[in-house]
């Protein structure tokens, strides 16, 4: 039986898949990865991205910090691939109770996915940092240089930064979903950013699936390893 074949028997065999997924997800809808070779971490800037988009920056350099913010998270344009929409109908049929993701670009949402845990955010929901009243992501892109309140306070994106800890329900809900699931997916994650990458520990299910374009530390314990693009793979299932 071919991979693809595989793929489809475990689902359609399974009571509950679940799937955790990263940057790699959504390069098919032109939205790059951090560490592939045309990712973010290879391009050049004044900070390296991983300290400009941390929490000591956004506070000590601020306008640094929304120019980076602007230029390169700004995917509002960006719409779901055939992995975004198999996952949504997977869901819809029943045959997938969760998706966990490191992304922040809302597409699973955007897609029609119901239960999704965004363990590191979402570009979608900002808020006041004095007032707390909510902004959307098209205000924070359109706006000039720093986005503000109407209050005079500074907007910051709920967007897990660097140095900052994940929510507690968020990390609750992925935990239990990942443990109660027989079958796990990993799909577009270079399983290296913890501690997202260690709640995969919590699977003890029968089926584990490895969907990436590159090799991963679990790869060698995955029942199922497809090296291949992860839209082209869920479109043929
Ligand atoms: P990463 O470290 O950049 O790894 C991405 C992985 O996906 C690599 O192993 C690639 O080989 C693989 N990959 C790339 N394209 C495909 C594809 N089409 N099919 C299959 N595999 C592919 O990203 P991680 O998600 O592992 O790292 C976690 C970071 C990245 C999180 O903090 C995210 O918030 C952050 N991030 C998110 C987005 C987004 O929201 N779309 C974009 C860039 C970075």
């Amino acid at each position: 039986m071919d991979k693809i074949a595989q793929l489809r028997d475990i689902i359609q065999n399974s009571r509950n898949t679940v799937f955790f997924g990263g940057a790699g997800v959504s390069t098919e809808s032109g939205i790059p990865d951090f560490r592939s070779v045309d990712g973010l971490y290879n391009q050049q800037w004044k900070y390296p991205p991983e300290r400009i988009i941390s929490h000591s920056f956004f506070v000590s350099n601020l306008p640094e910090f929304y120019r980076f913010y602007k230029a390169k998270f700004n995917c509002l344009s960006a719409k779901p691939n055939p992995a975004h929409i198999k996952l949504a109908q997977l869901e819809s049929e029943g045959k997938l109770s969760a998706i966990v993701t490191q992304n922040i670009d809302g597409l699973h949402y955007a897609a029609g996915s119901k239960n999704v845990f965004e363990l590191h955010g979402s570009i979608h929901r900002n808020y006041c940092t004095k007032c707390h009243k909510f902004y959307d992501a098209e205000y924070i892109f359109s706006s000039e240089g720093i986005p503000t309140c109407d209050c005079g306070g500074v907007i910051k994106p709920d967007v897990v930064l660097y140095e900052e800890g994940l929510d507690d329900d968020v990390v609750n809900g992925a935990v239990n979903a990942i443990s109660r699931a027989d079958t796990l997916i990993i799909g577009g994650t270079s399983l290296v950013v913890y501690p997202a990458a260690g709640f995969i520990r919590y699977f003890h299910g029968k089926n584990l699936v490895i969907i990436n374009m590159s090799p991963t530390g679990m790869d060698s314990e995955a029942d199922l390893l497809i090296t291949d693009r992860i839209g082209k793979v869920f479109s043929e299932i």
